[in-house]
């Protein structure tokens, strides 16, 4: 007989928009199967259709509230390739400066304020004693970051006022006390102190993204053929005020962020080892950001399997998006060129489950020459070590001595938040030598910021995308243009390819595969799917970015159980 059950969990919290996870667990509390479903319909994709190709980076960025610039770029970008348009230097520079400040926001903001509660209980944090944290942080650090026993001693008094007055606010409703957790009170403590100092630190963050960008989020300095900051790449004051940022943020990077990861791998070592949270090996990643004389921060590559010494080159063409099992009609792969978005919701089982058999999810299944794949900081990691790139592996190999971790081990829920922070790390640096191009080019070369075209030239039909690494992985923008005006439009966005359903060949997605065989202890508490999701930073906005635009209700929202956090 089988004995298996489901267990639901709507919505998953902590990530951006909304997530439903279904899991099938056997007598012995082991995830057997998985379905995750994109619970969210919205619409730009097919809202662009019909428009002026120049307007649609503005209208693109509002696929996410999160990562706005790069759909505004991407979306730029696709325009600029259908009319061969190449941007001045100036330009590429400060979208780079602009993105990868964002990549340091995301990655930073990702770890403390929407996984690291997965991992630290605050309530053991309140029973620390402040001289040995003081001491324990000295472990992982040489300078720990803000580190005094008067410091701690002020955190620990803040936090237990929020429990002792009942105002744990976002605090409320954790699984504090689950068997799992495995920090000292010590170690709990040092990264609630992170956790607040991050929240400034991103705010931070965000005036130097503002500084080129105008605004973050939904930034306004793009234009198609180049950028609109003119008045600051020639303001010294401007340059400086980024890079003062950037250098604040580094410091926190190497103090806290990186210190903390070290902390992290050591308490959790048992799940890395036995690889809680891997999935399927495959991994993408299109490369990019040049700086220097022929630098490149990130490569591409195409992994499969783990088998790391066997890359594959990236090749977009191999792209396709289907959707046996999302709720649109037409099941078959397409090229994103020709994909369409026309909803075909199918319903929940009667007991209110997904169905298993059928469509379950908003979200697409993209998938590279047929394969699955996952995408993001890990995979880029990976990808840049097994590449021997001369930026990538000299950071990795610096984590992996001091964690005692070999590569295979990144491959896991753990695994996953390290190559994020050493890649926040490496981003930083290598903004100041993206400054220093930019600097050279404009004080001996040239201070041009935008290529002219006139619209009425540019061929009226014409196709082309914008495809690069995003904070999450690898975002393409795909457009078709008939007669000067949107005739299809598709994204293709990291999300999608993490949080992918299912494929016609039953082939689970990224996110389903990294649950398979772990075993809940308690499945009312089932904290441990939720580290593993987590870790890959979900956004179902990105993922799901098309609306009905006649309002229709498509699906309800329902909490199933008390399961959810
Ligand atoms: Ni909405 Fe995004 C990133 C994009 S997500 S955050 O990074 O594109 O998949
Ligand atoms: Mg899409």
């Amino acid at each position: 007989m089988n004995n298996n059950r489901k267990i639901v969990i709507d919505p998953v919290t902590r990530i951006e928009g909304h997530l439903r996870i279904e899991i099938e667990i056997d007598a012995n509390n082991m995830i057997r199967e998985a379905w995750v479903s994109g619970q969210l319909f919205r619409g730009i994709e097919t809202i662009l259709k019909g428009r002026d190709p120049r307007d649609a980076g503005l209208i693109a960025q509002r696929i996410c509230g999160v990562c706005t610039n790069v759909h505004y770029r991407a979306s730029i970008s696709s325009v600029e390739d259908a009319y061969g348009i190449t941007i001045p230097k100036n330009a590429e520079i400060i979208r780079n400066l602009v993105t990868l400040s964002l990549f340091v926001q995301d990655h930073i903001v990702h770890y403390y304020h929407l996984h690291s509660l997965d991992f630290v209980d605050i309530t053991s944090a309140l029973s620390a004693d402040c001289a040995t944290a003081e001491k324990e942080a000295e472990k992982f650090s040489a300078n720990p970051y803000h580190n005094s026993i008067p410091h701690l001693e002020y955190i620990k008094e803040k936090l237990s006022s929020y429990v002792k007055a009942g105002r744990l606010g976002l605090f409320a409703n954790g699984y504090w006390g689950h068997k799992s957790y495995q920090l000292s009170p010590e170690q709990n403590l040092i990264h609630m102190s992170h956790y607040l100092e991050a929240l400034n630190i991103q705010r931070e963050i965000s005036k130097a993204v503002a500084i080129f960008a105008g605004k973050t989020p939904h930034p306004q300095n793009l234009v198609v053929g180049g950028v609109t900051s003119v008045a600051e790449i020639l303001n010294p004051q401007r340059l400086n005020d980024f890079l003062f940022i950037i250098k604040e943020v580094r410091d926190f990077i190497e103090r806290a962020y990186i210190p903390d990861m070290l902390i992290l791998v050591n308490g959790y070592r048992d799940s890395i080892k036995s690889g809680e949270g891997r999935a399927s090996g495959n991994f993408m990643g299109c490369g990019g950001y040049r700086f220097g004389k022929q630098s490149v921060l990130f490569e591409s590559g195409v992994i499969h399997g783990h088998n790391f010494e066997n890359i594959a080159p990236f090749d977009a063409t191999k792209i396709t998006e289907e959707a046996s099992r999302s709720w649109y009609e037409k099941d078959a792969p397409l090229s994103p060129y020709e994909g369409e978005t026309i909803p075909f919701y199918t319903d929940l089982n009667e007991d209110g489950t997904l169905k298993s058999e059928g469509k379950y999810s908003w979200i697409k299944a993209p998938r590279y020459d047929g394969a699955v794949m996952e995408v993001g900081p890990l995979a880029r990691m990976i990808i840049g070590y097994s590449k021997h790139s001369h930026v990538i592996r000299p950071y990795m190999e610096r984590f992996m001595k001091s964690a005692q971790m070999e590569l295979i081990d990144f491959s896991t829920t753990i695994g996953r938040n390290a190559a994020r922070a050493v890649e926040a790390q490496i981003c930083c640096d290598y903004l100041f030598d993206m400054m220093s191009d930019l600097i050279e080019n404009v004080k001996y070369l040239d201070e041009t910021t935008w290529t002219k075209y006139i619209f009425e030239e540019m061929a009226s039909s014409a196709k082309g995308a914008g495809i690069f690494e995003v904070p999450r992985g690898v975002l393409g923008h795909f457009v078709r243009i008939d007669n000067a005006k949107i005739a299809n439009y598709q994204a293709v966005v990291p999300t999608t390819w993490n949080a992918s359903p299912k494929d016609a060949h039953n082939i689970r997605g990224a996110y389903e595969e990294s649950l398979i065989g772990i075993t809940l202890i308690d499945p009312e508490k089932p904290l441990e799917v939720l580290r593993v999701i987590h870790s890959f930073d979900p956004c179902l906005a990105c993922a799901v970015h098309v609306i009905d635009a006649t309002g229709k209700e498509l699906s309800q929202y329902k909490i199933m159980n008390e399961c959810s956090l």
